[in-house]
């Protein structure tokens, strides 16, 4: 089949272990569903056409099984991937679930819980090297507070990037290949939590030991939750070179976290996003954490990650017909978007400040350029809809 919409290994699709598997547990019910052993979910996703396949230390391992168990755990999982060609894109540490995290992990009020936070990301970037994932996330699930009188947050940020330029040392000093992405998310678990936007975790960074070592994991669901726009800030994550991984899910606005199947919800912004993503040159996977509804099962879980990946193949094809399309060059030139590209001043001189300032516009015809948003606009609903 060629039409384009059949997800294959080079789209670089990929799931983590906590996703499709999810059992459907939620604050108010018990799981719905039985939960995937990691063998049949990489089995499985070699099935659907996809890539690669991110897990927590806790998604693989048993947390606190003597080490042979764990040991075994793991060598099934490698056993799985060498014989699916299935690889091993990212991996993450799970520090939000045990009730010790319930005050944060790198961030918790108590030192031995982040002493041994840090531990459990040492132990686990082990084996994150071992099954040659390039890249570590750390969301900061229950780093953050709910009454602001628990926390004085410029220690917890200080102690935020101690945690993260110690994890850089050691991973510079084994010599391993692996960079870190920070996922931001505005609250849930916590009322607040640290790093909450693409933007905060963006400055943030500019004060770590090892900068280059740390870029972003930004989630669809995560922005919209706050209410900004998953597009532009992604764009800026591009714009900085920081853009390591991503999260593709969808979301409603102003609700909990909710995970749902991409493109499910905010298509247009999942338009523009897809259309960014495939002409910005970035190469790294196209991961979704996403789960299916709670009321579905079976083969319906199947069914919602085929769904993730074809609605990305279906918006990528779409954007390409979209800028091919002679009406939207002409609406864009319109708008003046090539115009945007086309530098302003250029590098400060005197001379050029000097002759800047003796220019004469007028402001009346200035303002008279209309823009023709409206059509442009309208182009790529239509583009949407399919019509
Ligand atoms: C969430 C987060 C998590 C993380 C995952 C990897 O809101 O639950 O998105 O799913 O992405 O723990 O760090
Ligand atoms: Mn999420
Ligand atoms: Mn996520």
């Amino acid at each position: 089949m060629s039409d384009g919409l059949t997800p294959r290994p080079e789209h670089k699709f990929s799931f983590g272990l906590w996703t499709i598997g999810h059992p459907g547990r939620d604050p108010f019910g018990d799981a719905t569903r039985p939960p995937i052993d990691p063998v049949d979910f990489v089995r499985g996703l070699a099935k659907i056409g996809a890539w690669g396949v991110s897990f927590h230390d806790d998604d693989l391992m048993t947390f606190g099984a003597p080490e042979s168990q764990r040991r075994a755990e793991l060598d099934r999982f490698k056993a799985a991937l060498a014989e699916t060609g299935i690889v091993c894109s990212m991996a993450t540490t799970n520090l939000f679930w045990h009730p010790m995290f319930k005050d944060g992990a790198f961030t918790s009020n108590d030192r031995n819980v982040r002493r041994l936070a840090i531990q459990k990301v040492l132990r686990n970037l082990d084996v994150a090297a071992e099954l040659g994932a390039p890249t570590y996330v750390l969301w900061g699930g229950r780093e953050g507070v709910e009454s602001a009188a628990s926390k004085e947050p410029r220690d917890a940020l200080d102690r935020y990037k101690e945690a993260l330029d110690f994890l850089c040392g050691y991973v510079r000093d084994q010599g391993y290949a692996i960079r870190f992405a920070l996922e931001p998310k505005p609250n849930e678990p916590r009322g607040d939590t640290f790093l909450p936007t693409i933007g905060h975790a963006l400055g943030f960074i500019q004060m770590l030991e090892y900068p280059e070592m740390v870029g972003l994991n930004p989630e669809v669901a995560h922005e919209t939750m706050a209410g900004l726009s998953f597009y532009q800030g992604v764009a800026q994550a591009l714009w900085q070179g920081k853009l390591f991984h991503i999260d593709l899910n969808d979301q409603k606005i102003g609700r909990y976290d909710q995970d749902l199947r991409f493109g499910s919800e905010g298509i247009k912004d999942d338009f523009f996003l897809v259309r960014l993503l495939e002409a910005s040159g970035y190469d790294g996977p196209r991961h979704f954490d996403a789960r299916p509804y709670r009321n579905d099962g079976g083969e319906g879980i199947w069914d919602f990650a085929r769904g993730c990946m074809r609605t990305y193949l279906v918006l990528a094809q779409k954007a390409r017909e979209y800028d091919l399309d002679p009406r939207v060059q002409e609406a864009m030139a319109k708008a003046g978007v090539p115009e945007l590209a086309e530098s302003t001043v250029g590098r400060y001189s005197a001379d050029s400040a000097a002759r800047l300032k003796a220019e004469s516009f007028e402001p009346d015809r200035l303002a008279d350029r209309t823009y023709g948003n409206e059509a442009l606009d309208q182009l790529v609903i239509d583009r949407i809809l399919g019509v």
